[in-house]
């Protein structure tokens, strides 16, 4: 059986470690594609002079020609501009999308069966770009964001209740942006309900406070690391997330990942990429996973929603 093969575009932050994580996992052969001369190829060459060390085996190739892309199973964008300091994601959508439209035609010539995975920011706003321009089904086209978000508020309530995060399960909704809809309700330590745990702990008054915090630092958590590298964005966690997502397609592991996901009348909303829960197997985006949202959720995931509507809006 031929290995899975897995091309990267963009080579920066995110892009390297993708690489890295790729091949410590056995994934498939990679490739790293990015404009700038040397940089995939130097990086490329790093990790794969790792490989007696780990024990990895894997091809791996840096490259500056989409040629090289050709035929891969999977393909994760990470191409664009990062945020600095005081910039919102929405603030690189005219930047971004330039690189985007390339970077679309390019997948669509060489990997024209992949499952893309989109990772750049504005994040709703890029896959719905990918998706348009290359013309795949969009069950093929998805965007990282969801797990990232989860796993952000799944490691401040583990930190908080002091247990393993391995033991916490948590979902957020929505656009990756401040909007998004970290749902507490459906937020577990070991099937016990967090806000159960959170109230034997500090009493119901308190409990709701402490919430409140771990959610406004969730929505804020890419800004929190933003604001601390000073010159550039989180690049460790969102490759892991990506990863994660990749991993489940090439194994048809079936597992449920928060996903920038097309929908289509699901959660009330027709026709627009938001973050959801997914089944994530061979087939891409197999199946959106429904919740019963309460009224105030419903709220929150509208407005999410509405913002989201608003960015794609204005994409050209
Ligand atoms: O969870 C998420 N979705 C995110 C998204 C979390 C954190 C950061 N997120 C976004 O990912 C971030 O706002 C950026 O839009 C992307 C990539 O972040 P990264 O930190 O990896 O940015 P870098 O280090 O600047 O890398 C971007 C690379 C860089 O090497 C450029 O040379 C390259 O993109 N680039 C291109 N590659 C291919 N083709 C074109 N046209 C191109 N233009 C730039």
């Amino acid at each position: 059986m031929a290995r899975k093969k897995i091309a990267l575009i963009g080579g920066g932050q995110i892009g390297g470690v993708l690489a890295q994580l790729a091949a410590l996992r056995e994934l498939g052969d990679v490739v790293l594609f990015d404009i700038v001369e040397g940089l995939p190829q130097g990086k490329t060459l790093d990790i794969a002079e790792a490989a007696p060390v780990d024990g990895f085996d894997v091809s791996l190739k840096g490259t500056n020609s989409y040629e090289d892309i050709k035929g891969a199973d999977v393909v994760i964008v990470t191409a664009g501009l990062p945020r600095k300091p005081g910039m919102s994601r929405d603030d690189l959508i005219s930047v971004n999308s330039k690189i985007m439209t390339s970077v679309a035609e390019g997948i669509k010539q060489y990997a024209p069966n992949a499952f893309v995975i989109v990772i750049s920011n504005p994040l709703d706003a890029m896959v719905t770009l990918c998706q348009r321009i290359t013309g795949f089904p969009h069950k093929r086209v998805v965007g990282q964001a969801g797990v990232l978000d989860s796993a952000r508020f799944a490691a401040f309530i583990a930190w908080e209740l002091g247990v393993s995060v391995k033991d916490v399960t948590a979902v957020t909704l929505g656009g990756h942006g401040d909007d998004m809809v970290p749902l507490v309700r459906y937020t577990s330590v070991c099937g016990v309900p967090v806000m159960e745990l959170l109230e034997q702990k500090y009493g119901a008054a308190k409990a709701a406070e402490v919430m409140a915090a771990m959610v406004k630092r969730t929505r804020g958590a890419g800004g929190e690391v933003v604001a601390l590298l000073k010159t550039g964005s989180a690049f460790y966690s969102p490759a892991s997330s990506a990863i994660a997502m990749a991993e489940s397609f090439l194994k048809d592991q079936k597992r449920v990942l928060p996903t920038c996901a097309f929908l289509k009348g699901e959660f009330g909303v027709d026709g627009l990429y938001v973050g959801v829960p997914v089944v994530i197997g061979e087939g891409g985006a197999e199946k959106v996973l429904q919740l019963k949202l309460n009224a105030e959720e419903q709220a929150m995931m509208d407005k999410s929603v509405k913002a989201v509507r608003e960015l794609v809006a204005t994409l050209k």
